[in-house]
């Protein structure tokens, strides 16, 4: 049926990821502003590994797939995809990846605090650790690796700065690839500094209530200005706002580049 329409061929479904991730809220946005509700268009939630397994299978079949895309992720690296325009605005212009610290940490851990506001590199580089993941290296390991193959990017962070004699520091993190890269990298200059890091996974809410609490000490994970604003905005006055470790970070609707008519969100509709 190489005439059906798209959203009969899948179902009128948007292949997401986790409930809590701010592209699925920005996805239930775009589905209200594009109108695509009318044709009841869906968000379906799963994980990531669940969509890009999806994703896996539907381009091995060259079948067409509708997914909530971002980047730096490594999807883009192994799927030929692209993302989808977005005239509305929904997903924002280009995003960054910004570090939280809780309040008082500059006082109590000067050294970490002067390494978490250093700590900035590039998709680039995110990509790489991420890759390396993705092979099934394990994160701490790859992340040690990546720091050995980068000293004068590490010594840039680190540069000057004392060591100190095992004082426990503890981040918190969504495991989304993204996350689980950045935040082992930097757990892992921590503890070459002396430090004994934890990292611990959880919700992205109660990490960004863990920061506020100061239950935990950092976090490297917040998506700015869209993605993760309305928890940066519900506990901006609890926090310390480090600015971006990582720019050029995007968040949208993508698709496989074979299917060649569909090339804006607006098009879904058709
Ligand atoms: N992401 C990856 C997250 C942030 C990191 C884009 C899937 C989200 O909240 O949507």
């Amino acid at each position: 049926a190489t005439d059906e329409k798209l959203g009969g061929q899948i179902n009128y479904t948007i292949t997401g990821i986790d409930a809590g991730a701010g592209i699925m809220a920005s996805t239930q946005t775009a589905i209200n502003k594009y109108h695509l509700n009318d044709q009841n268009w869906q968000l379906q939630t799963s994980s990531t590994a669940a969509m890009t397994s999806t994703l896996d299978k539907a381009i091995a079949d060259k079948r067409p797939i509708v997914i909530t895309g971002w980047q730096p992720h490594w999807m883009f690296t192994k799927y030929p995809i692209k993302f989808l325009k977005d005239p509305k605005n929904v997903f924002g212009q280009a995003e960054h990846i910004n570090t939280v610290v809780r309040k008082g940490l500059k006082k109590d851990m000067p050294e970490a605090y002067t390494i978490l506001d250093r700590f900035h590199w590039t998709p680039k580089e995110m990509s790489t650790v991420m890759l390396k993941v993705n092979d099934g290296v394990e994160p701490d390991k790859a992340a040690r690796d990546w720091i050995q193959d980068n000293p004068e990017k590490v010594a840039e962070w680190t540069k000057g700065v004392k060591k100190v004699h095992g004082t426990k520091i503890k981040l918190t993190y969504v495991a989304w690839d993204s996350e689980i890269a950045s935040t082992n990298v930097v757990a892992e200059v921590l503890r070459q500094q002396g430090y004994q890091p934890t990292i611990q996974a959880m919700e992205i809410q109660p990490m960004w209530a863990s920061v506020a609490t100061k239950a935990a000490d950092a976090q490297v994970s917040a998506w700015l200005p869209k993605t993760s604003g309305l928890y940066y905005k519900d506990y901006k006055g609890q926090i310390e706002d480090l600015g971006p470790n990582l720019e050029g970070a995007k968040v949208g609707l993508a698709v496989p580049k074979y299917m060649t008519n569909i090339n804006s969100i607006e098009d879904l509709k058709t």
